[in-house]
């Protein structure tokens, strides 16, 4: 079961901030009972100085920042690809940007012990001489109510973790809504909203992503990290890992280089927010309509968003308004001087690594290398659906 508030209104893709009350909410089990103020978050693993943190010490004895960052759910979009893909059914409704505030995980892990200097030698245990942060996980356990024998738990690498996660216990400016995870959660800026665990109860610092027997009870928490959220076709289990060589999700699928990529970071995507679906607009007086809409690409850097009036058949460059913030989309811009009719509007992101949005998702596929080299490929849960085309708005212009 998954709990969700799904805001698919086209709307919202005109405004770069999503207010607290329509920033999406998705979790897969039961939101727990949550007490504050005897809340504590253990560092635990490959740490010098294990340590039980409370709420009171993150908020008043680390530094706090506040980082943008637009979250996407990995299954954002899964509506459209064919046939059933899991739930919830996203077309849209799956995205949303806001401020976070908390603690750089950066400050929590350098005042335990557990950051390394990148290799150095060390006094004589062979097993650590070469470990370095970019092959060290920290894996984050969510305090879900259990509905199941699994718990919430995802690995990100200690470098992610280091360079510009936080430890976040507001949203907006105020405190967390008990939904969005409160008292405290991860935030993962960039990567799929899966990554950003709510209801934070521990930090594991591991050699490995989450497997399976790190912990000392029978509750699974590899399941969502290795099971789920994992891009593959049906009737075929994902493979556990213990590391991977990118966190890059389109260059685990490219040539097959990661069998069943992870849902890390986002992929390149656009909505076109204005205007919207099956809308009939009368152009200003100079002719003009103003299309609106948001852009992101997750860690990399937005290069162009290009909008087409005639369903994908010619292009051409919209310019970028407003906040630009690592990590968080950008509000895109294109003048259209259309002729009274029927026009299909589409928008594509490209971005500095040369990644763009593809123009269709593939039918369903038994092997996800038989999708074609314009189409994301189809796949069991629906994630990553990043096609251009299916999210098109239909677009009728009135006569002058
Ligand atoms: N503890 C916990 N954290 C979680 C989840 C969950 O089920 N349990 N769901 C994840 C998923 S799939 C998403 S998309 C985001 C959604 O965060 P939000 O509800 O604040 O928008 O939370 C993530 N963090
Ligand atoms: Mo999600």
């Amino acid at each position: 079961m998954t709990n969700v508030r799904d805001v698919s209104r086209r709307e919202l893709f005109t405004e770069w901030l999503t207010s607290v009350e329509d920033h999406h909410v998705s979790q897969h089990g039961d939101v727990p009972d949550v007490d504050p103020a005897n809340w504590t978050v253990s560092l635990t693993g490959d740490v010098d100085d294990p340590a039980e943190i409370t709420v009171d010490e993150l908020r008043e004895e680390f530094p706090s920042v506040t980082v943008a960052h637009t979250m996407e759910c990995a299954g954002n979009g899964r509506a459209f690809f064919e046939g059933d893909t899991g739930s919830p059914n996203w077309t849209v409704g799956g995205v949303s940007t806001a401020f976070w505030t908390g603690v750089p995980i950066r400050e929590v892990l350098e005042r335990y012990g557990a950051l390394d200097d990148g290799g150095a030698e060390s006094d004589g245990d062979g097993a650590d001489a070469d470990r370095t942060d970019d092959d060290r996980w920290i894996t984050a356990v969510g305090g879900d109510r259990p509905t199941d024998e699994t718990a919430f738990a995802r690995s990100i690498p200690v470098s992610k973790a280091a360079d510009d996660c936080i430890l976040a216990y507001a949203i907006n400016g105020n405190p967390l809504p008990l939904e969005h995870g409160k008292p405290v959660r991860v935030i993962v800026p960039g990567w799929y909203g899966v990554n950003s665990v709510k209801w934070l109860t521990e930090l594991r610092v591991m050699d490995r992503m989450v497997v399976g027997d790190a912990w000392d009870d029978d509750l699974d928490r590899a399941h969502w990290q290795q099971d789920r959220y994992r891009i593959h076709p049906a009737g075929e289990e994902p493979t556990h890992r213990e590391s991977v060589d990118t966190v890059d999700t389109e260059a685990q699928l490219r040539d097959g280089a990661i069998d069943h990529p992870y849902t890390f970071e986002q992929l390149p995507k656009s909505i076109i927010g204005y205007p919207t679906d099956g809308e009939t607009v009368a152009p200003r007086r100079d002719g003009q309509v103003e299309v609106l809409g948001m852009a992101w690409a997750g860690d990399a850097a937005l290069e162009t968003v290009e909008v087409s009036t005639d369903g994908g058949e010619t292009w051409g460059e919209a310019s970028f308004l407003g906040p630009d913030y690592a990590g968080a989309w950008r509000l895109f811009r294109y003048l259209w001087t259309p002729d009274p009719g029927d026009h299909t509007l589409v928008s594509r992101a490209a971005d500095d690594r040369g990644r763009r949005q593809p123009p269709r998702l593939s039918d369903p596929v038994e092997r996800l290398d038989e999708a074609g080299a314009d189409e994301f490929p189809w796949n069991r849960d629906g994630y990553g659906a990043n096609a251009s085309l299916p999210h098109a708005v239909e677009v009728s212009v009135a006569p002058e």
